[in-house]
């Protein structure tokens, strides 16, 4: 067994052989450690404080040192400690590991493979968001990208940039709801659950100059009761293109287009004029109805989604007003755009013949389940 030698002479080639000495004992004794006794004793042969080999080695080589020598010494005596403390951690460690061992672990642990296991059920997209899917995925395929935003925005990104001056009546059709206390603030930067998901647009041609092809998914607030088809928090898809030459054409060849993809070839469009704020001219487009084929009756009844009219009112659109690219840094002179948005909740209730809306929003499983 080992034992501490005095050292005769301090010099860095003797130290180095009795530090080498040191080290291989204490790999040896490690090695040795079998049991949680043999580990206890290892660790105070090495480690305790009255007669252990660090306090030896700090008597025997540190104390002894000659003056000029010290410094060295020391050195290696701290590298001694931290290597003896290394040795004795990982031999209790290996110690534990054998003494629990991987059998007895196993033999507690024993598992009845013919038990049949957890059923997790799988959930299901929920219907506006697999509409909002539908609608996305339609202008994919013509090359448009997505783009997301905050849904608490500023009264600039909401309304000023979008053509509603500040106290214009226009704002009122819209119910806003306000994050209260903020009226130390310019009215600007006043914050407020975003009305539509038009102000994405406004923050996407910011950062990016023509051509613009994007659609935009979101929820949105609005202060509405709610009823069988209002619900104070719904979502929208938006979209808009800007380039050169857009006219309003390409409004009405996307957008049929579109309707044709999402609700079957044989659908058609009808545009209407209307007016937004922030398109002029502005059109509300109406989809033939795709639950009575346009006939307005059901064999004798008369159908209910579209009124007897036989046309369905899906979406608002129109050209981007020039006002609005003035906010962005876009010259009206050389570009132009079309722009559109559709209650994603409203054409999943026809889409699914829905009555209403509350359904989407309650979290009755029973409902949702019957999307998957
Ligand atoms: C509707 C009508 C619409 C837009 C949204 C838009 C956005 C920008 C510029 C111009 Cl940045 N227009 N969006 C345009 C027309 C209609 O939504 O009934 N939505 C549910």
């Amino acid at each position: 067994m080992y034992s501490v030698p005095k050292l005769k002479s301090f010099t860095a080639a003797a130290l180095d052989k009795a530090v080498e000495k040191l080290l291989a004992a204490v790999k040896e004794e490690a090695s040795a450690v079998k049991t949680e006794a043999d580990w206890k004793t290892f660790r105070d042969r090495w480690m305790a404080r009255k007669n252990g080999v660090l306090t030896e080695i700090n008597d025997l080589w540190l104390k002894a040192a000659p003056k000029e020598a010290k410094r060295e010494v020391g050195q290696r005596v701290n590298q001694l400690k931290a290597s003896v403390e290394e040795a004795v951690a990982k031999a209790e460690h290996l110690q534990g590991q054998a003494a629990s061992g991987p059998s007895a672990k196993v033999l507690s642990d024993t598992l009845d493979i013919t038990l049949p296991g957890n059923r997790r059920p799988l959930g299901s997209e929920h219907p506006v968001i697999k509409t909002m899917h539908e609608i996305i995925s339609v202008f994919r395929n013509l090359g448009y990208s997505v783009e997301e935003g905050p849904v608490i925005e500023t009264d600039y990104y909401n309304f000023e940039a979008l053509n509603f001056p500040p106290n214009h009546p226009a704002r009122d059709t819209q119910d806003t709801l306000f994050i209260a206390n903020q009226e130390s603030k310019p009215q600007r930067d006043r914050l407020l659950l975003r009305t539509h998901t038009s102000p994405v647009q406004i923050r996407t041609m910011e950062k990016m100059k023509p051509p613009v092809r994007i659609v935009i998914p979101g929820k949105v607030h609005r202060n509405d009761p709610p009823d069988a088809s209002h619900s104070p928090m719904f979502h929208q898809v938006e979209g808009l293109a800007v380039d050169t030459n857009i006219t309003f054409c390409d409004l009405k060849g996307t957008l049929d287009h579109a309707m044709k993809a999402l609700f079957g070839s044989s659908v058609k469009t009808s545009f209407r004029p209307s007016f937004f704020p922030f398109t002029e001219p502005s059109a509300e487009m109406m989809v033939s109805c795709f639950i009575c084929g346009g006939s307005g009756k059901r064999g004798s009844e008369p159908c209910r989604p579209c009124k007897q009219t036989g046309w369905i009112e899906i979406l608002g659109c129109g050209m981007v007003d020039p006002n609005v690219y003035g906010f962005v840094d876009y010259d009206p002179k050389k570009v132009s755009g079309f722009a559109f948005g559709m209650g994603a909740d409203r054409i999943a209730i026809l889409k699914y013949g829905v009555d209403d809306i509350q359904l989407f929003f309650n979290g009755d499983v029973r409902f949702l389940e019957q999307f998957g």
